[in-house]
């Protein structure tokens, strides 16, 4: 038994039943956007997997616990402390646990929580990848091997071209992780429809998307499966705006020398800056979209695996 795991009432009983369950990250919460949007947007998408027909499960690491569940209260303290949350990616874990601290999860720790609990499927909004210009730097996020080892499911909007967008399918390619376009052949970019890349596969029903993740896991394959899911047409940004706004920001952090951890929230805070509210708009918008989608793949995936 792992005793620094801790599921909500909730989400366990959800889970002893066989009823679909969706995973949400933190560090959207207290890295990806200002309070009070953040917490209003975490308590939207929790509210838009219920009615999807799911119960959703905020992940977090609070008072050195791994939570699977948080309460909304809990909520509001991850949104309210915002940046001073350390962003807890699968290196921290250890030393966050162990002084029993707090941290916020990124996509990497929200899917080694989820797959504690037992939890398949996870919504957020874009993941780390392959940065540009990463064949000097080496900075490539810890999402990619999590999504080579880990078995969840992780629904979002494509990645930012804040990303070496090619370098990142490549790393996935090798790392054998199915890049799935929902309704679509193309990679979506988070703010627009559109990268000029290509997916592996083009699936437009939930329950295909449910039972390729079955096969997945009945094969014993490890890791997990990346489906990008684009963000509705009337929330897409104008590309010439954000991409110019993107290349600004990369502009900036390399004369500031800002590099690690700090280099995603950096790039996505000055891009929000720079593109003012609408950025943020979207990025809500997205997010809620992947929330719909996550809880009707669980919903069929739990229909599969438990024949409810
Ligand atoms: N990309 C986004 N929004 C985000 C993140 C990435 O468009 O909020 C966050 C996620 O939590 C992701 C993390 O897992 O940043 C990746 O950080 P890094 O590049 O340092 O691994
Ligand atoms: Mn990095």
């Amino acid at each position: 038994m792992n005793t620094y795991l801790s599921i909500s009432p909730e989400v366990q009983q959800a889970l002893d039943e066989g009823r679909p369950v969706v995973a949400l990250e933190s560090t959207i919460i207290s890295h990806g956007m200002p309070y009070p949007q953040n917490v209003e947007t975490a308590l939207r998408v929790e509210q838009t997997i219920r009615d999807g027909g799911a119960v959703p499960a905020t992940i977090a690491i609070i008072g050195g616990q791994l939570k699977a569940g948080c309460t909304p209260d809990e909520i509001e303290y991850l949104g309210r402390k915002g940046q001073a949350v350390t962003k807890a990616s699968r290196r921290d874990l250890p030393v966050l646990v162990a002084r029993g601290e707090d941290g916020a999860t990124t996509v990497t720790t929200t899917m080694m929580i989820a797959a504690m609990a037992g939890i398949r499927v996870f919504a957020t909004g874009g993941i780390g990848g392959v940065h540009r210009g990463a064949e000097t730097t080496m900075d490539i996020s810890a999402d990619l091997e999590e999504l080579a080892m880990t078995p969840v499911m992780v629904i979002c909007a494509g990645a930012k071209s804040i990303l070496d967008l090619g370098l990142t399918l490549e790393y996935l390619e090798t790392k054998g992780v199915p890049v799935i376009g929902y309704g679509t052949e193309e990679l979506p970019a988070f703010y627009t429809r559109h990268s000029g890349f290509k997916v592996d596969y083009r699936i437009d029903t939930p329950e295909e998307l449910a039972s390729a993740f079955k096969a997945k896991l009945d094969m014993g394959l490890q890791g997990g499966m990346l489906v990008t899911n684009p963000i509705p047409e009337q929330y897409s940004m104008p590309a010439d705006v954000i991409n110019r706004a993107i290349d600004q920001a990369i502009d900036e952090a390399n004369r500031l020398g800002i590099r690690g951890k700090q280099t995603t929230p950096f790039l996505l805070a000055k891009v929000k800056d720079l593109t003012g509210g609408d950025s943020l708009e979207s990025n809500i918008q997205l997010v809620l979209n992947n929330a719909r989608l996550a809880a009707r793949t669980a919903t069929a995936l739990s229909r599969l695996t438990s024949g409810r």
